[in-house]
């Protein structure tokens, strides 16, 4: 009677089949806290087992429930505050372990352990992120994306909080509440998620002239990027790299993705957050559980203290960049993610950056922005994460020992043994005491700036240049890459209402970047072009190829997704062939068919498909692939949605192979040739296959884009 609704033990069969192999010192101390409940009692929480799960204590079985039933009111209360609150920026977020390698030994430039050695392994946990939308919100919005490391060194955890692209909306840590209330959904309706095409958005930033550089950056295709496993990374701000010997020197922090830097379409981009929602951690997740472990090299700009003011801009400003080609980035080592987490929320939701979380060889430059934020983090946390012992939560625990005379507070963890919770004390001996700072091992040492000045309210005037760095990354686009800046301006000042809102961003921002830009998303908006800009030109400046994304590709297909169209009467030679050819690559196929059941190939076997074309659309693909076969390609003709995976494709610049009797699909949908459209007889794999090769590696078909203006999808 107790086990009615209770399911059958052979539906209990299940289980977890992840490889959870990998480990370092940070995998190993999380061992302790892992909960395993396979073949174990359901207890309460006070460890008594639990007889029936399925039925409240109740005065007879159709009766009201009884107080006394403390199985289920702890089981309800505790669930009634599974509930913490969400990050107030970046709380949509995807997360993973991994490894820091060093190259070599940098003590030349750092005293930081673990800079300090050839091969030198740090565990680390990346968490990337969108700022703007709330936890439940879309991976593939506008937005720039969140870089978090936790890198757990031996002496202490070193976080590196940076950004996808190198520079921020502000100059000033005092402004960035009002940046965000600014960007996040407006007040009385909650209303844009996840965009910032919206007039509280614009009209900041068309009045905070500081913004212009991040503003275009988020414009560009570096706002929609095709993986998290595509995106650069940068600590923004300019940090201090110093030597045992006292030697300190301003760095910038940069992580280059292994597998290139490449982008969405906006259309594509769109649609997905309908689609697939989950399509950046989806990406990242099956990446890294098929050993697809993405790479990043991790590398620093260098400028001596005495280059300090060498620059056309203030190296404190974080609205500007060192131009690559100016001080090249120095490799210092590389950054490998090759686990899950096990847990979403003790690990990804409850992981706690700050950048104030540095080690002895690491520290900060006095950029108004990062001193800022070197208060912010630890006292978001506070409310996030329920009191000042978040440090003791798993995923944040230091992998060294970790011992002072801070006590109590909610959720305290640890038994502090001893008398003395004071410094100095004879009771306890003295401990814990403090370590003279040293070439190793030692205490922390703030690098002993010499500062002399009055106290003011004030923007330093070399500060004040906000144009010629957006118009350095705009002349340093691509073409195509330029025709998004300008198409990303208009759609998103086309949702702003206010028209005095649209008319300042045009004539006093974008007129001050450039004109043409300026001209173009006037028209798209209806309103008269500028003439000029409200401030002097900047000088003319080298463009910086460094920016492009055309040139930050990896020049291979590994871990590109094409998708393989199938129906009955298919020509599975082919499928197998192209497949084949595809895995030696690094490259993954999906076959997908007409639904998700099996098709009957022209030899009359069985083909098992991996899901159906509704299931699994053109978006969810770099490219595309039809094999011959009479029957099957006239199936695909019948079918609507087949015609439309095609269509999108091709309108979103993929590259589309078609064999045999699939020539004629092509035709009928009158896509006219070009690199990316390839075609060949039946058997003819080969052939098509390095072109198609080719045109993938690229990522898209840039050429094509005027004429993929002209198709419906
Ligand atoms: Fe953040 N930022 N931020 N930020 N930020 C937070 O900290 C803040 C800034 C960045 O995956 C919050 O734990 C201030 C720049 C990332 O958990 C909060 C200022 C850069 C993440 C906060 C900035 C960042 C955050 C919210 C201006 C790039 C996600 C929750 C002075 C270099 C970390 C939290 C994660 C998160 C404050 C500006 C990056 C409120 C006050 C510049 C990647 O503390």
């Amino acid at each position: 009677m107790t086990k009615k609704n209770a399911p059958s033990q052979s539906d209990l069969a299940g289980t977890d089949t992840l490889d959870r192999s990998n480990h370092n010192a940070k995998l190993d101390s999380l061992a302790t806290y892992r909960s395993d409940a396979s073949g174990q009692a359901l207890t309460t929480n006070q460890g008594v087992k639990i007889a029936d799960n399925q039925n409240t204590l109740k005065a007879g079985n159709r009766g009201p429930s009884l107080l006394e039933d403390f199985i289920m009111r702890e089981k309800i209360t505790h669930f009634d505050h599974e509930r913490i609150p969400e990050r107030i920026v970046h709380a949509r977020g995807v997360a993973a372990h991994g490894y820091f390698e060093s190259y070599a030994d940098h003590s030349a430039l750092s005293k930081a352990g673990f800079l300090a050695g050839k091969g030198k392994k740090t565990p680390v946990f990346i968490r990337f992120s969108t700022v703007q939308g709330p936890r439940g919100s879309a991976d593939t919005v506008r937005d720039i994306r969140g870089f978090a490391i936790k890198f757990y060194t031996d002496e202490g955890n070193f976080d590196l909080v940076g950004n996808n692209v190198p520079v921020f909306f502000i100059q000033d840590a005092i402004k960035f509440p009002d940046f965000v209330h600014a960007v996040k959904p407006e007040p009385h309706n909650e209303v844009p998620t996840g965009a910032s095409a919206h007039d509280t958005f614009w009209d900041f930033v068309s009045l905070v002239p500081e913004s212009a550089h991040a503003v275009i950056w988020a414009m560009s295709d570096r706002a929609i990027p095709r993986s998290l496993r595509a995106i650069q990374g940068f600590g923004v701000h300019t940090f201090r790299l110093v030597t045992a010997e006292g030697k300190s020197r301003f760095v910038k922090f940069h992580w280059k993705p292994r597998q290139g830097v490449f982008s969405l379409v906006w259309d594509e981009a769109q649609k997905l957050a309908g689609k697939d929602p989950d399509f950046h951690r989806r990406d990242l997740w099956e990446n890294i559980e098929q050993g697809n472990y993405p790479e990043w090299e991790f590398g620093v700009q260098i400028v001596e203290e005495e280059d300090e003011h060498k620059f056309d801009f203030d190296l404190l400003d974080p609205t500007k960049l060192i131009p690559e080609e100016q001080v090249p980035v120095t490799p210092l080592g590389r950054l490998v993610l090759d686990r899950n987490p096990d847990n979403f929320f003790a690990e990804t939701e409850q992981v706690a950056f700050c950048p104030g979380h540095v080690v002895p060889g690491i520290d900060f430059s006095d950029d108004p922005l990062l001193q800022g934020r070197l208060f912010s983090y630890t006292d978001t946390q506070l409310s996030r994460l329920g009191g000042p012992n978040f440090h003791q939560i798993p995923i944040n625990r230091p992998v060294c020992p970790f011992h002072n005379n801070q006590r109590d507070a909610h959720h305290q963890g640890s038994v502090h043994k001893g008398r003395a919770s004071y410094e100095p004390n004879s009771i306890d001996g003295g401990w814990p005491r403090e370590t003279p700072p040293a070439a190793s091992g030692g205490g922390f040492e703030s690098y002993p700036e010499r500062i002399d000045a009055h106290k003011v309210r004030e923007r330093s005037p070399s500060f004040a240049d906000h144009f010629s760095q957006p118009a350095l990354f705009f002349h340093s686009l691509s073409q195509p890459e330029q025709r998004h800046v300008i198409d990303a301006y208009s759609f998103e000042l086309g949702k702003v209402e206010r028209a005095w809102i649209r008319e300042r961003q045009v004539n006093e921002i974008l007129a001050n970047i450039d004109l043409e830009l300026a001209a173009q998303v006037a028209a798209n908006l209806g309103l008269p072009a500028p003439h000029s800009g409200t401030v002097k030109p900047p000088a003319k400046q080298q463009p910086s190829p460094a920016l492009s994304q055309r040139n930050l590709l990896s020049g291979d297909i590994r871990t590109r997704k094409v998708a393989i169209l199938v129906a009955d009467g298919v020509d599975a030679k082919a499928v197998a062939a192209f497949q084949k050819k595809l895995h030696a690559k690094g490259a993954t196929a999906k076959v997908l068919g007409p639904t998700s059941a099996p098709v009957r190939t022209a030899a009359g076997k069985t083909l098992e498909v991996d899901a159906s074309l509704e299931g699994l659309p053109s978006i969810a693909f770099d490219a595309v692939f039809v094999p011959g076969g009479a029957k099957s390609v006239e199936t695909l003709g019948q079918s609507g949605v087949a015609k439309h995976y095609l269509l999108e494709a091709y309108k979103h610049l993929k590259p589309i192979a078609v064999l045999g009797d699939a020539r004629e699909l092509l035709e009928r949908l009158g896509l006219p040739a070009d690199d990316g459209l390839l075609g060949g007889d039946d058997g003819a794999v080969a052939k098509v296959f390095a072109p198609f090769t080719k045109a993938l590696a690229q990522h898209r078909i840039w050429a094509r884009e005027p004429q993929a203006r002209a198709v419906p999808a």
